[in-house]
């Protein structure tokens, strides 16, 4: 590494190619390198935050000056590497009657942890060649617009469902990392195309991904996070608004549908070559049987068989979010009969069981008035 050009090479482009083999042998499916400045969008970021659209989530308001500028998250930084696992390829998932589905990101290890260790790695070998500069890793919860940045490294397009659709038919089933350093690396974007360069808008007139949302929570290039089932079921931890009952999907954990309706998500013979990181292929469930969480306690919680990002939801929300999914699961003609019968009846166990939760006493009531039934 110690070479000419290697990662210490005084030559930016030399130690950027270094940087970016090391990202591939990391395994990362794309990776660039992209000036660290000011958002070019951090007017419509103040417009969401205007507009209450983060919801739960009042930490998104706290920083919005740092948030908007790698530079006054790390003085002195002047570029920021992006990286990203792909973690799905798309495939449609087998759809049971009365089971509620995780998302897709949360069926293997948490990424937060598969891609921070491979990271701070990188920062560490950095660090050791450069001691006098920062390399400030950032994995979801820094205050560093992600999406923006990897889309300036080339990595791909934001779609308007706000997400990352990766260049090279990766789609949009990707989980971003970045380092921002204080030392330069030549600018280099993952798609090949020269710096500056704008890669071709990936959504033109379509708006699947508005239409398939269940609660009507996109609007072109904007995520209303109150409405949003991934923040309803993981972020939410208190009551969900009854209007939400029945109208959350088949959902237990989190939300796939923007990106299942996405063209460029789909699963094709390039998005399969473009392969998933090892580390997310399911390990746990994929989806659960509502009957059974709705009637969870302490001990059946614990014994679940949840690795570390499901347990990020206690127990309560997890029969909150059943009660939701069962609601939808009343509102839908494929529910069989006799498991509508089931669950009404587990739900009105739940409505008037005194050891359960208020927000899980409430989502079950709701989730009856969503299913025609007076409680
Ligand atoms: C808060 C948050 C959420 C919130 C809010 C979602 C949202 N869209 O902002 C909730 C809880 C709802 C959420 C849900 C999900 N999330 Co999330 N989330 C975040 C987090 C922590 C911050 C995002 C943020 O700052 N939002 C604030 C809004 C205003 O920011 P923004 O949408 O990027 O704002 C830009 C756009 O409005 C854009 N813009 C405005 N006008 C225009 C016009 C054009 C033409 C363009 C191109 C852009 C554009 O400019 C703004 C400023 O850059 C990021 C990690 C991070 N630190 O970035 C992960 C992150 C975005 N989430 C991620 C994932 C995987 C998800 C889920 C898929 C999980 C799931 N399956 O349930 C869902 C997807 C929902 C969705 N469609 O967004 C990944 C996305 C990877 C990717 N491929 O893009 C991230 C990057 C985490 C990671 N490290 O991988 N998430
Ligand atoms: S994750 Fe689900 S609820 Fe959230 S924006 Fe996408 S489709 Fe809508
Ligand atoms: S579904 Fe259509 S509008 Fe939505 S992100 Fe994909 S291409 Fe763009």
């Amino acid at each position: 590494m110690d070479g000419a050009g290697g990662l210490s090479s005084v030559d930016p482009s030399a130690r950027t190619d270094a940087l970016l083999a090391r990202c591939a042998q990391h395994g990362f499916a794309l990776a660039g390198v992209a000036e660290a400045r000011a958002s070019d969008r951090a007017d419509a970021f103040r417009a969401w935050i205007a507009a209450g659209k983060q919801g739960g989530m009042a930490y998104l308001a706290e920083e919005l000056e740092r948030r908007t500028d790698p530079r006054l998250l790390v003085p002195g930084a002047v570029s920021v590497l992006c990286v990203a696992d792909r973690y799905a390829d798309g495939r449609p998932d087998r759809r049971i009657p009365g089971f509620g589905r995780i998302a897709r990101y949360a069926r293997g290890e948490d990424y937060h942890v598969v891609i921070r260790a491979r990271l701070e790695a990188l920062a560490a070998e950095l660090l050791r060649a450069y001691p006098e500069h920062r390399f400030r890793v950032c994995v979801d919860t820094a205050p560093l617009l992600e999406r923006e940045h990897a889309e300036r490294a080339g990595l791909g397009r934001i779609g308007k469902h706000t997400l990352l659709i990766g260049s090279g038919g990766a789609g949009s089933w990707l989980l971003l990392g970045a380092i921002v350093s204080t030392l330069a690396f030549a600018p280099r974007r993952a798609d090949g195309l020269p710096v500056g360069a704008d890669a071709a808008d990936p959504c033109g007139g379509c708006t699947r991904c508005i239409d398939a949302c269940p609660t009507g929570a996109i609007t072109p290039w904007s995520v209303d996070a109150s409405r949003c089932v991934s923040a309803l079921t993981i972020e939410e931890r208190g009551a969900v608004d009854a209007s939400f009952a029945g109208r959350t999907g088949d959902w237990l954990f989190g939300c796939d549908d923007c990106q299942e309706a996405c063209p460029h998500s789909q699963p094709t013979r390039r998005s399969r070559a473009a392969g998933v990181h090892e580390a997310y292929r399911p390990g746990g469930a994929a989806a659960m049987p509502l009957l059974e969480v709705l009637a969870w306690d302490d001990e059946a919680y614990e014994r679940a068989r949840f690795n570390e990002v499901l347990r990020r939801a206690d127990l309560s929300m997890w029969r909150r979010n059943a009660a939701l999914a069962a609601g939808s699961a009343l509102r839908s003609g494929e529910t069989p009969e006799s498991l509508r019968a089931e669950l009404r009846a587990a739900l009105a166990a739940l409505a008037l069981d005194p050891s359960a939760d208020g927000p899980v006493r409430d989502a079950a009531r709701a989730a009856l008035r969503a299913g025609g039934i007076e409680f």
